[in-house]
């Protein structure tokens, strides 16, 4: 077991391919009780967890709803307990889907207790250990094992229990070509890693910016949330997200030329996204692009460029640009001097 700074956490962004390739096989056969549990379209689908449980449930429903077509939606666990009348509306029936890396938050299983007490609701459960008091009091449950953790911080267990949900989406409309596309994410994720492992290095040890700032819209929201936690948590920066357009109503006030801007580019909002990078620049931000393919005006606003390349629509893809933005993270972290596997107030499981 290697004392170095940070071990555990690089080995497990570097080894998430091959964690989405165990996904992929532990899904098959299990698809006849995915649709049994999303069976009835007429429910509304509230996805719960707490930090970057709660923040993939951003993701995750944004594209649960685009691929099914059922109203699904994100909440903190804690609101589900606290504003349970702001969750949950009269008349309407809920299926809930319960996302923890642990499975033994104390805020979820609160949260799924008073769920069930109060809303008579069925429970699916993503996490990554299936003997959890989550996992063993869910309905239905699907268990990313292969990729339980030893960095306090999140990584591959975030984009694994991602995978779980938009597998079970192109399950649930019986979509094939997702399916298909969400198949070749692995292969992806590999060739990803090893061509912008090197950008996310250098630019995370780059001392020359004290701001940053994540932008994304659609299902690319929810991964700038989760950008910003990761940049907090591992190198204890201050960070900020928002969705991509909402940044120009007010807190692009915050710009000077210390500001880091990262921008996940959508295929659905392109044109508009890259008219406010290039706002952003003009206002001195330097930019940090995620992208698919790069035309002319994406590599104009561009001050680092991550064009992966991979083909797959905006919802299949959300997945590959994480690790970079990760590692980017790490690397900070490292050139602070600091430990991203134990950071500072953190434990893995916040148990109250
Ligand atoms: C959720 C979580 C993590 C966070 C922190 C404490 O855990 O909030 O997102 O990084 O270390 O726990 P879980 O419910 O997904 O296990």
């Amino acid at each position: 077991m290697s004392e170095e700074k940070g071990h555990y956490t690089l080995e497990e962004i570097l080894e998430q391919a091959n964690a989405w390739r165990a996904v992929l096989a532990y899904i098959t056969g299990k698809e006849e009780s995915i649709r049994a549990f999303f069976r009835d379209p007429a429910v509304d689908i509230i996805f719960s967890g707490c930090g970057s449980s709660y923040y993939l449930g951003i993701m995750a429903s944004s594209i649960f709803q685009t691929i099914t077509g059922m109203s699904a939606r994100a909440v903190p666990s804690s609101e589900i307990f606290l504003f349970d009348k702001v969750v949950f509306a009269e008349n309407r029936k809920y299926r809930l889907v319960s996302i923890s890396r642990s499975g033994t938050t104390t805020e979820i299983i609160i949260a799924r207790n008073f769920a069930k007490e109060n809303y008579d609701l069925k429970e699916l459960v993503i996490s990554c250990y299936p003997d959890s008091e989550l996992a063993k009091g869910g309905d239905e449950k699907l268990i990313a094992e292969k990729s339980q953790e030893k960095s306090v911080v999140m990584t591959k267990a975030l984009t694994s229990m991602l995978l779980l949900a938009q597998l079970s989406a192109a399950i649930v409309s019986d979509n094939k070509e997702y399916q298909k596309e969400l198949e070749a994410l692995p292969e992806r994720g590999e060739e990803v890693i090893k061509n912008f492992h090197s950008l996310a290095k250098s630019l995370g040890e780059d001392g020359c910016y004290d701001k940053f700032v994540f932008l994304g819209g659609g299902p690319y929201f929810g991964a700038a949330c989760e950008v910003m936690l990761k940049l907090k948590e591992m190198a204890l920066v201050s960070s900020q997200a928002f969705h991509m357009l909402e940044f120009r109503h007010g807190p692009k006030s915050v710009i000077d030329d210390k500001t880091l801007v990262g921008a996940f580019l959508s295929d659905s909002g392109k044109d508009y996204e890259v008219k406010l990078l290039e706002e952003l620049r003009r206002l001195g931000a330097s930019t940090f692009v995620f992208c698919d393919k790069a035309d002319e005006g994406i590599k104009e606003v561009a001050d680092y460029l991550v064009e992966i390349d991979s083909g797959l629509s905006e919802m299949a893809r959300v997945g590959l640009y994480l690790p970079i933005a990760q590692l980017f993270a790490y690397y900070k972290a490292i050139s602070r001097g600091i430990n991203p596997d134990k950071p500072k107030h953190l434990d893995q499981v916040v148990e109250l």
